[in-house]
């Protein structure tokens, strides 16, 4: 008869239960803390976990056996429904400090108190794909925070992008629908870059400005630390007399923007699709958390009167140029959850998470989320009652109110009175409403006719776009050519792809020519018809670009160090002291996953084997390789790929002189060896080598190893005449 602690599995039951086999065969249990013995659910010991009650021992199973019925029911129940959209998402801890105060603006206390500091939970998603999809789909991030405020809880449901698809709620789930999987076959998973969502693109203009951004590699951010995260929609504060002031809310990394490649992304789905979560988690463990200052843009009606946009159009932002974001507090996210489904999961946000003086606007795309989410909570959390799960209890305030029952009730009032007005004391079991304190909705005068119309001043679908692209530097403006490109060639249908071009026509004519090319057509489509003749005179705007927003070091980046048997200790060290000191961190990747013996006799210990530690994973990477080291590396495909990818993808790359045959076996001439290489030698030349890191990439390399970039350069040099 198999007994506990005989057979496999016996190990995880002696995490909680332990047992021991005496020399009879007989088992005894060791006295030990109750708290560490395996019960059931109502809290009974359990004596077996690894054998079903039978009837005999090759006997059939007793429904008797209440802890495998209870263990295999709760096991049955695990899953929750996935969020139907932003399903893929990271959660982490936070503080939020306030630096300057908003009192003229607004009653809030969390913008008012300087210095108070304000618990959070954020979360970060991908938008269409499922729970399981990769980390690197080009895609918009969710970035999600919910501020634990002394009045309640404040959510800033926002993305990294800070304008959306639609105008109006009533598409989004005709624009999700075309997004995701399609329906017939069930897939493609996580991607746009089929005919359903662009075909539903092509037919709604107004997405046109979204189109650039997604098309960016905004999409592919090199982490959560390096994007920004927006509220996107027009808000409102309000101050103690009333008045209303509008404000847009941003969150600005303090790590710098930053992005990977497109060949660098797909890539990296494959060799490590946690790669974010990954990232963010290391960086909290080794206690570099990430930092973002919140910012607004605070406007008044007369402003919204003269912009040349809506602020209520969701597809529009109001350059920074035009109302400087005013920073007004930092957030810091530096401790991980306990507990991924209970937090990640579990957490519920709203748009309408208000307290008192911050509240709406009539962004039609903002009032129909506000009934979206908490109709959402219901059907993914099972009961209304989802505000009792710790995650999303305030943890700034009491809650106090006489809403009762419900699935999974935790919270019922005490007490006889559950009801009001009521003839019983007041007290924290009879609440009363505080005319003073108490959420006042901010008091618009409305009238209009009932209809279901779109506003004239929504009209203008192109002139943001145009402005968008104009903003970008060229080898951004690039990546938008080819992103498009990759996507419509997966799309099957040529009218679709045509439809495309001819909105791009009223972007930017040398964008919709390469694009055009690029997909080989052999003329160009006509322009999209217009509502509104699209503008060109909106100044560039610089806030807009990624790459001239970069960090100012490498701090906070992570380098790869290639090394071999007798390497050079003195340079591996070298090296390690100038990435520390930079504030990055750096991988020894070697060819055994043991490590490597370096020269001075002492070894290397690796933390990745060269299969599992491609270049895609570092920002920059160094060949610290022995003479005969890169021999060996010269001819093995996946080292060679290690230096042929770090070189394509713009990379820097520190190398000892005797690594040069081996980068050439890697496929890169000597010619080709631009100002991103860098040879290492002494601490000096270590300490250069990380300092121009900083810059991330060699972004001049991609215009001259691209075939791509014919079309796009000829294009610039026709524009400049
Ligand atoms: Fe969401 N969105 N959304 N969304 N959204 C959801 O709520 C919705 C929109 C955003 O980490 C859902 O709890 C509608 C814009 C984030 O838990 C759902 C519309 C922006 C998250 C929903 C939008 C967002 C969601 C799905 C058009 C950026 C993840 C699960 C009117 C400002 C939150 C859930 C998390 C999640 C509805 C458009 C951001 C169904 C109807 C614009 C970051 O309620």
């Amino acid at each position: 008869m198999t007994k506990i602690g005989e057979d496999t599995g016996a190990k995880g039951a002696a995490q909680t239960f332990e047992t021991q086999v005496g020399s009879g065969g007989e088992l005894h249990q060791i006295a030990g803390p109750d708290d560490t013995v395996l019960t059931t659910q109502q809290g009974i010991p359990v004596a077996d976990d690894q054998n079903t009650l039978k009837v005999g021992e090759r006997g059939p199973a007793l429904l008797e056996d209440f802890h495998f019925r209870e263990k295999m029911f709760h096991f049955d129940h695990e899953r929750i429904p996935e969020r139907v959209v932003h399903a893929r998402g990271f959660g982490v801890h936070g503080t939020f400090t306030l630096t300057e105060s908003l009192e003229d603006y607004t009653v809030a206390k969390v913008l008012t108190e300087v210095g108070e500091n304000t618990q959070m939970f954020v979360r970060f998603s991908t938008v269409a794909g499922n729970k399981g999809s990769p980390d690197l789909a080009r895609d918009v991030r969710g970035f999600a925070a919910k501020f634990y405020t002394k009045e309640g809880n404040w959510d800033i449901v926002g993305n990294n992008i800070p304008v959306f698809f639609i105008q109006d709620a009533i598409k989004f789930p005709d624009l999700i629908h075309a997004a995701k999987q399609e329906p017939d076959r069930g897939f493609p998973q996580a991607q746009t870059a089929h005919d359903n969502f662009w075909d539903f693109i092509s037919l709604t203009p107004e997405s046109m400005h979204m189109v650039m951004w997604i098309m960016s590699d905004r999409t592919i951010p090199r982490s959560f630390r390096t994007i920004e995260g927006f509220g996107v929609h027009t808000f409102r504060l309000i101050n103690a007399e009333g008045k209303g002031t509008y404000v847009k809310f941003h969150f600005k990394p303090k790590q710098g923007l930053q992005s990977v490649m497109w060949n660098e992304a797909v890539k990296l789905n494959g060799a490590d699709p946690d790669f974010h979560r990954r990232d963010l988690w290391d960086a909290i463990d080794l206690d570099t958390p990430p930092e973002w200052d919140l910012g607004v843009q605070l406007f008044d009606d007369k402003f919204a009167d003269s912009f040349e946009f809506d602020v209520l159009d969701a597809t529009k932002i109001i350059p920074e140029e035009q109302i400087p974001v005013r920073k007004i507090g930092t957030f810091v996210l530096d401790a991980h959850v306990d507990n991924f489904f209970a937090e990640t999961e579990q957490v519920a946000f709203c748009t309408q998470n208000v307290v008192p003086g911050i509240g709406f606007t009539n962004d039609p795309l903002l009032q129909g989320r506000n009934f979206s989410y908490l109709d959402t909570q219901l059907k993914r959390l099972g009961s209304p009652n989802f505000t009792h799960i710790p995650i999303n209890q305030p943890k700034g305030c009491p809650v106090h109110n006489f809403q009762q029952d419900g699935h999974m009730a935790m919270r019922n009032p005490k007490g006889r009175v559950n009801y009001e007005p009521n003839s019983w004391e007041r007290g924290e079991n009879n609440p009363r409403e505080s005319p003073t304190t108490g959420y006042k909705h901010f008091a618009a005068e409305e009238n209009g006719r009932k209809a279901q119309v779109r506003s004239p001043s929504f009209a203008d679908h192109y002139s943001q776009a145009r402005q968008f692209f104009i903003s970008q530097e060229p080898i951004e403006q690039k990546h938008i050519g080819d992103a498009l490109v990759f996507e419509l060639s997966k799309v099957e249908r040529v009218d679709i792809r045509e439809k495309m071009v001819g909105h791009l026509l009223n972007i930017d004519e040398t964008l919709a020519t390469v694009v055009a090319d690029g997909l080989g057509l052999t003329k160009l489509p006509p322009k999209a018809k217009a509502a509104v003749e699209p503008r060109t005179d909106l100044p560039p705007s610089p806030a807009l670009s990624i790459v001239a927003r970069g960090p100012e070091s490498f701090s906070g980046r992570k380098l790869g160090i290639l090394v071999t048997d007798g390497a050079s200790a003195a340079l591996v060290k070298t090296l390690a002291e100038a990435v520390k000191a930079q504030g990055a961190v750096y991988e020894i990747i070697a060819p055994k996953i043991a490590g490597a013996t370096l020269d001075d006799g002492t070894i290397a210990e690796a933390k990745q084997k060269i299969d599992g530690g491609p270049s895609i994973l570092y920002d920059a990477v160094a060949l610290v390789v022995s003479a005969d080291g890169a021999k060996l590396l010269a001819e093995d495909k996946t080292a060679k790929d290690f230096v042929s990818d770090a070189f394509a993808h713009c990379k820097y790359i520190g190398y000892t002189d005797v690594a040069l045959p081996f980068i050439e076996r890697a496929g890169v001439q000597e010619k080709d060896m631009d100002e991103g290489f860098i040879p290492l030698g002494d601490k000096a030349s270590a300490e250069g080598f990380l300092e121009s890191c900083a810059k991330l990439r060699v972004w001049e390399r991609e215009f001259k190893i691209d075939l791509d970039a014919a079309g796009f350069l000829a294009g610039q040099a026709a524009k400049r005449g």
